[in-house]
């Protein structure tokens, strides 16, 4: 990866863009393999359409040691066996920090350090932290697409094995009243 200049990055929220514009990620029900509780429902909704639950937009901002890469992510609403949708999860393999910013809709961003765990509301404009050794992943609580910001260190690196090794410590999942949370091993 190339270093970058200094440079003003533009978020067309409408039109869902960067510019100018890094790398795109697209994650299906098919790529979150093992991570909800119902792995019969998971199946079906793969066989169903695999439907896109979010999408990832980078900034040219390369991921390497010292610079500072930005992505907006975007989780669409929706539930598997009344699990809400999430992003897959990742701890940073050199513990690293890592900070959001609430965009649009309602979302959720749990964290876990292997023994605790710890949920902050995400609504526009709340700037949620991840400390070093804490791994994260986001869940949309609304019933419209979740955004939020990224802003993390180059070499943070995403450990996904970390997350089903040892999970998020409690899943969210849709209640009567919001969401409702469940131990993650027995769920
Ligand atoms: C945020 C950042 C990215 C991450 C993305 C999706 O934008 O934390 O580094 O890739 O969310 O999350 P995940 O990698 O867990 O699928
Ligand atoms: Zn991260």
């Amino acid at each position: 990866a190339l270093p970058v200049p200094p440079m003003s990055i533009r978020f067309d929220q409408s039109a869902g863009t960067l510019s100018p514009e890094g790398p795109t990620l697209t994650r299906r029900m098919s790529d979150l393999e093992g991570l909800f509780r119902d792995h019969a429902a998971w199946q079906k909704a793969v066989a169903d359409g695999d439907p896109v639950v979010y999408s990832v937009i980078s900034s040219p901002v390369p991921e390497i040691d010292r610079e500072l890469p930005q992505s907006i992510t975007t989780i669409q609403p929706g539930t598997t066996a009344g699990e809400l949708w999430m992003t897959k999860g990742h701890q940073h393999p050199n513990h690293q920090g890592e900070i959001y910013l609430g965009i649009s809709g309602r979302g959720g961003l749990l964290m876990f350090d292997g023994t605790e765990t710890r949920w902050v509301e995400m609504t526009p404009g709340t700037i949620g932290y991840m400390p070093p050794g804490w791994a994260h992943r986001s869940v949309n609580i609304g019933d419209e697409p979740y955004s939020f910001l990224a802003v993390y260190p180059g070499g943070a690196g995403h450990d996904y094995g970390w997350v089903l090794e040892h999970g998020m410590g409690l899943r969210a999942l849709s209640g009567t009243d919001g969401v409702e949370f469940v131990d993650y091993v027995e769920g």
